[in-house]
């Protein structure tokens, strides 16, 4: 088969002009990777020119009959599809689900009857507030939206990074999702949630508290699509074949940890590298380190969901892990990029209410309202009821429907049945047993708008989870309330807001208040429950008292110039290697540098292109004799002093130390010197700590 070249070369179709010009014609598809299929129109018919539109002399007008033209300026316009309303800006791969063991005694899903059976997935990761071209650090809530295509029918999980959310009921989603995009007399800010609008909603909506303590955590700032947990939020049902319910919560477990970043890292990761979360993911796809998760699944019947204080119908809840411990039930694991963006990432239709058999809904007021909202807003950007004829969203089991016609539909039927009962024997039928059933649970109550009194408690989880953070993680809260505040410039809405955090915790109420420049403390907000001061701490909601202890996954930024010592070099790249971790070589100049033993160091970037904000701890090995040109790039004072400031590992030869002495750098235990190779593997050792916490007193990252 011919293959199929992804752009012709300017140089040849330059040449191919030419010759056009001269009359010579001709085609020209040989390339120096062989043969290249003729350009054809969408209709099939063979181009002769393609650099030139159809003219009446080579000055006048062009002709209306150039269909070719026609055809491609057409088509060309109406590239785009309207982006997703929320969570526009997205990543996604494809890999497939493992099973550990069989899950028959809670679910009859197909999907959990056999272990090692693999079942194919694509993921789609997102920010929920920006614009299909926003950036990726933004502070916000990720989107983790799974689609297993399992032999039942396509399963989605649509999840988030975060497993609590913002409101109670569907009914205010439209309410809260304004409020956080750009405001819409001026239309900014864009993919941020420091401004009025957001502030005045949610200080009105006591219910969000929850959610803000985690959107204000270093939760919404993740490294790496790679360190984030996902959760299917809300409560689901699993059924097994005698239909017996077990309620269940499903969490996805990074096998590499969770990490995120500081939020004055983030602010200049977006400026640096604005894809920085897809490069991440595209980068260790590519190189064969395949991301990997645990499904996770907390299990409980309904008179230990009675048991609790909360509701576990309430999407503003969770269940600490320390009361009731999710098992593993198997791996997902990403292992393929798709191979068109549009055709796939952008055209996946993830829908809550595509789950098999053995699978159920809860009655949470959130799941119910979102049942709707999928199937309607895949109508809106993919433009036809037959988005399921797209190969991304159609089944990866045998399917047969009576459903026809419509736009662009692909799949049609054969056969002159397209109804059932029918006297001719054709087409499916239903099968009671095979088929989806819900759970038979008895309902009854008033027709009426209400709200369970069993939803009323607002703070007391918001101050479970501020209390189960680690003091560096407490800080980042209370940095992160204040700058968004501090972005907020109606002072009433300010002091709404601290008005809450009284019924969190009287600290980090005092610390905001303190940093937003209050003069009078407010009185705490009206509580419908007052706050259970006593709960308990879960460990399990910190990042930092969970840390993976380990470099995997992570990169090195290793500076280097002229005369940087070969062997030193060398060995890190082994120690980094047996660690599972990654590097890229910094220069000043991106076509690399003669090492001290005159071998040819090849670089990745240069200084100006790389700041150490893309790499998760740096390794200074400049050569002496480069020192003096390298102290005159303030590109190389910040490398180091943002490396500094953003309490990460600091690798550094000798010769560098007058770099760390003009980037204000301070010695202390995270700052190691490197005096030959065999420092690189306790260097690279060091490295699993991610972070050196301890320094952030002294540089008040805030
Ligand atoms: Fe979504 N959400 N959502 N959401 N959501 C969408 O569906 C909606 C909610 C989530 O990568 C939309 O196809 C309502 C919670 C993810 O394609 C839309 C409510 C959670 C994605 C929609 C919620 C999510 C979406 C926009 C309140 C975490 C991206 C485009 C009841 C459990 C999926 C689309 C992807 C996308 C509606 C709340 C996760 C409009 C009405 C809670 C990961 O249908």
């Amino acid at each position: 088969m011919a293959k199929q070249a992804s752009k012709p070369a300017g140089t040849a179709a330059t040449i191919h002009d030419q010759k056009l010009l001269r009359g010579e014609g001709g085609e020209l598809h040989q390339t120096a990777a062989g043969p290249t299929p003729v350009l054809t129109t969408a209709q099939g018919g063979p181009v002769s020119d393609d650099q030139n539109s159809l003219k009446i002399g080579a000055r006048g007008p062009t002709v209306l009959e150039d269909f070719h033209f026609r055809e491609k300026i057409f088509h060309f316009d109406h590239e785009r599809i309207p982006e997703r309303v929320v969570h526009a800006r997205g990543y996604g791969a494809h890999g497939y689900f493992e099973t550990y063991e069989s899950l028959a005694k809670y679910t009859r899903a197909d999907i959990f009857q056999r272990a090692g059976e693999k079942t194919p997935a694509f993921v789609r990761f997102s920010t929920v507030a920006g614009n299909k071209g926003s950036f990726d650090l933004a502070r916000d809530v990720r989107g983790f939206a799974v689609k297993l295509y399992t032999q039942e029918g396509n399963w989605d999980i649509v999840g988030n990074n975060i497993p609590v959310f913002f409101i109670q009921d569907a009914i205010k989603f439209p309410d809260m999702v304004h409020a956080v995009k750009e405001e819409p007399d001026r239309a900014f800010p864009q993919a941020q949630s420091a401004h009025d609008n957001f502030w005045d909603f949610i200080s009105l909506t006591p219910e969000s508290m929850h959610m803000i303590m985690w959107v204000m955590s270093d939760r919404a700032i993740p490294r790496s699509f790679r360190f984030m947990e996902g959760f299917g939020v809300h409560t689901f049902r699993l059924l097994n074949a005698k239909d017996e319910s077990t309620f269940v919560k499903f969490h996805w477990k990074p096998k590499l940890g969770l990490q995120s970043v500081a939020w004055n890292e983030a602010v200049k990761i977006n400026g640096a590298d604005p894809d920085f979360h897809r490069r991440d993911l595209w980068e260790s796809i590519q190189a064969g380190n395949f991301p990997e998760w645990e499904l996770q699944l907390q299990l409980f019947d309904q008179a230990f969901a009675d048991s609790f204080d909360f509701d576990v119908l309430d999407a503003t809840k969770l269940i600490p892990e320390e009361i009731l411990p999710p098992i593993a039930v198997g791996r997902l694991v990403l292992d393929r990029m798709p191979d068109n963006f549009f055709a796939e990432t952008e055209q996946v239709a993830f829908m809550t209410q595509n789950v098999p058999p053995g699978v159920d809904f809860s009655n949470d007021p959130l799941l119910q309202g979102r049942n709707f909202s999928y199937l309607d807003t895949q109508i809106k950007r993919l433009g036809s009821t037959n988005f399921t004829h797209i190969p991304i969203n159609a089944p990866k089991c045998p399917f047969h429907h009576f459903q026809q016609d419509g736009h662009m539909a692909m799949r049609n039927p054969v056969g002159r049945a397209n109804y059932q009962p029918n006297s001719w024997d054709e087409g499916p039928r239903e099968s009671p047993s095979k088929g989806f059933r819900s759970f038979t649970e008895v309902e009854a109550g008033p027709k009426a708008r209400l709200r369970s009194e069993t939803f009323a408690d607002h703070y007391s989880q918001a101050r479970q989870f501020y209390i189960s953070q680690d003091p560096v993680e407490q800080g980042h809260i209370a940095a992160a309330l204040t700058f968004e505040l501090s972005k907020v410039q109606t002072p009433v809405i300010r002091e709404r807001i601290v008005s809450h955090l009284l019924n969190i915790d009287d600290g980090l109420a005092r610390k905001v208040a303190d940093g937003l420049g209050l003069k009078a403390m407010p009185n705490p907000a009206d509580a419908a429950v007052p706050t259970r001061r006593d709960v308990a701490a879960s460990d399990a909601l910190s990042i930092l008292k969970n840390g993976p202890g380990r470099f995997e996954g992570r990169k090195l930024g290793i500076l280097v110039t002229e005369g940087t010592d070969a062997a030193l070099l060398n060995a890190l790249k082994q120690a980094l290697a047996k660690a599972g971790a990654s590097f890229e070589i910094i220069a000043p100049k991106v076509g690399g540098a003669k090492a001290s033993d005159g071998s040819w160091i090849e670089a990745h970037q240069m200084i100006a292109g790389a700041p150490s904000v893309l790499y998760d701890a740096v390794a200074l090995l400049p050569g002496k004799a480069a020192m003096a040109d390298l102290l005159r790039e303030s590109t190389a004072r910040d490398f180091v002093a943002d490396a500094f400031a953003h309490c990460k590992f600091i690798g550094f030869v000798e010769a560098a130390a007058p770099l760390l002495t003009k980037a204000g750098v301070a010695e202390d235990e995270a700052v190691i010197a490197l005096t030959s190779a065999k420092d690189a593997s306790g260097f690279v050792a060091r490295l699993g700590d991610l972070r050196f916490w301890a320094r952030e007193p002294k540089v008040k990252l805030g």
